[in-house]
């Protein structure tokens, strides 16, 4: 297929190809899995800008550290939590999630039901070795009955779980299952997977040679591909369920209907259509757990100042996360590090400061608190009963609230800082590099502050740089320190 050459071709580029060989055993089917998973994220042009990957513990989670993405080596079988909270803050990110078949469906199981019953718009591939590989081999959930384990040496006693049906239980989620033989295959079933909005799952068969193959007579990764070569088959193009060692992807019914068949295929599983909108809650926390709204509405308790504080927290906390959504990779880093203050980071960028912000003082528009209505913030104003501060003082309470100097802040209220010219002058040589980085942002910003806010603009959208906005400007380029 000609994406397959092309896929081929920059896969590398999605690879940490310097930290190679990885720690995985020769013949594991672990790195064929993150190969199809980088062809995918090639073609799909998907890179770390716009993908984040969430891994559990075990050997498949060590994949996150091999490619090129931001990643969360979270903790066993806490894949789906973190993943669907980096998918609620970020919506606009793909969020994948790869773990292994102890990781997905033992511990972490409940969440999985839970992610697919609220049809998490996550894409999980899971690694399906049958075993806990990293471990030394125990039992898992997917373990086939009968199978001799370092756990079960007469063989596993139980059922294994069963993940198609899980799925399907949803009649959103779409569910494939391939092998590591089948790459091409797995290939596209993993891109249809990313395409799909919702729930997606991924069920991959592949080789735990080490742990699980040998004890179970293969003599080699080899033998266990070509066992997989022999048994599995394509499902038919209309299959509404797979069986046994058949591959295949099933999808949700036409425009997200309710689909008619689970995953068991043991009858029908009519399931109610997702209504368009949530129906009205209740205003506050019921009474108890076991209290229904009533005729008379919510059983609420009147919120208290606690709740309220936290309402208030809470608001500001989504509101800041919508600014630093505004801004650049690169600045966001740099307000993450506490390099430079998201104050100074939205006024570089020309992003207009709410006045709470700005001030330290005050709730943000629409927050649940009227601003008089709330305790003495950090900065110690009150907006109802005070005065406004002014910009310096603003200024002054936000670094003392950050326990930083306020670098050269001017008197008289005149707020453009002055400038160190040059980088040497900003960070000195005996300067822990943290601290000269710092002392180089705010040198960089402090410049900005005196580019008119069109030009502002066009340095933070990185149409030009500082050095040839301030050329422009008519200010000694020599003071930007980017010679
Ligand atoms: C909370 C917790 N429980 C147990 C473990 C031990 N542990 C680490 S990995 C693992 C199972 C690994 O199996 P799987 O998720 O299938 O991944 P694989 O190694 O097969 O890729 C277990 C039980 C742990 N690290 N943390
Ligand atoms: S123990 Fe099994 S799953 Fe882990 S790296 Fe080795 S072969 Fe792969
Ligand atoms: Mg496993």
């Amino acid at each position: 297929m000609p994406e397959a050459t092309l896929a081929e071709l920059g896969f590398k580029s999605r690879l940490k190809l310097d930290l190679f060989p990885t720690i995985w055993c020769p013949g594991c089917g672990i790195g064929t899995i993150m190969m199809q998973l980088a062809m995918v994220l090639d073609e799909m042009d998907l890179d770390e800008t716009n993908t984040i990957i969430v891994t559990g513990i075990g050997c498949t989670g060590r994949m996150g550290g091999y490619m090129k993405f931001e990643s969360v080596y979270t903790l066993h079988g806490r894949t789906m939590p973190v993943a669907e909270a980096i998918k609620t803050v970020r919506p606009e990110m793909n969020v994948i999630v790869v773990a292994g078949d102890g990781d997905t469906a033992s511990i972490g199981g409940n969440h999985l039901i839970h992610a697919i019953r609220r049809n998490a718009p996550l894409t999980v591939l899971c690694n399906n070795n049958e075993i806990y590989g990293l471990t030394g081999g125990q039992t898992g959930p997917t373990t086939p009955s009968g199978t001799k384990t370092l756990s079960s040496p007469a063989g596993n006693p139980n059922t294994p779980i069963n993940l198609q049906g899980l799925v399907r239980s949803s009649p959103h989620a779409v569910y494939a299952k391939t092998t590591v033989y089948h790459q091409l295959h797995m290939r596209n079933v993993i891109r249809e997977a990313i395409e799909h909005p919702g729930f997606s799952f991924v069920d991959i068969t592949s080789q735990c040679i080490e742990n699980n193959g040998r004890r179970i007579g293969f003599a080699s990764a080899n033998e266990m591909l070509t066992f997989y070569r022999k048994t599995y088959k394509r499902a038919g193009k209309d299959a509404t369920h797979l069986n046994p060692f058949e591959i295949g992807i099933l999808y949700p019914e036409a425009d997200g209907a309710a689909a008619t068949m689970n995953g068991n295929g043991s009858g029908t599983t009519a399931a109610p259509p997702r209504p368009e909108e949530l129906p009205a809650q209740p205003a506050g926390p019921m009474a108890s757990t076991t209290d229904s709204p009533g005729a008379a509405g919510a059983t609420a308790k009147p919120p208290t100042a606690d709740d309220e504080a936290k309402a208030r927290k809470r608001a500001e906390s989504q509101e800041r996360a919508a600014l630093m959504a505004q801004l650049s990779g690169d600045v966001k880093m740099s307000v993450a590090r506490k390099e430079i203050t998201l104050v100074e980071a939205l006024s570089q960028a020309g992003i207009p400061i709410p006045e709470w912000l700005r001030t330290g003082a005050s709730a943000p528009a629409g927050a649940l608190v009227a601003p008089g209505e709330m305790e003495i913030s950090a900065s110690g104003a009150d907006p109802e009963t005070q005065e406004q501060p002014t910009e310096l003082a603003a200024q002054k309470a936000e670094a003392a609230v950050e326990g930083r100097d306020l670098i050269g802040g001017a008197p008289g209220g005149d707020t453009q800082p002055a400038a160190p010219r040059t980088a040497a002058d900003a960070a000195p040589p005996d300067l822990d590099p943290k601290e000269a980085r710092r002392a180089e942002a705010q040198r960089k910003l402090a410049l900005m502050q005196r580019l008119p806010s069109e030009l502002k603009l066009r340095v933070a959208k990185r149409e030009i740089s500082l050095e040839e906005a301030l050329r422009e400007a008519g200010t000694d380029p020599e003071a930007s320190g980017q010679d």
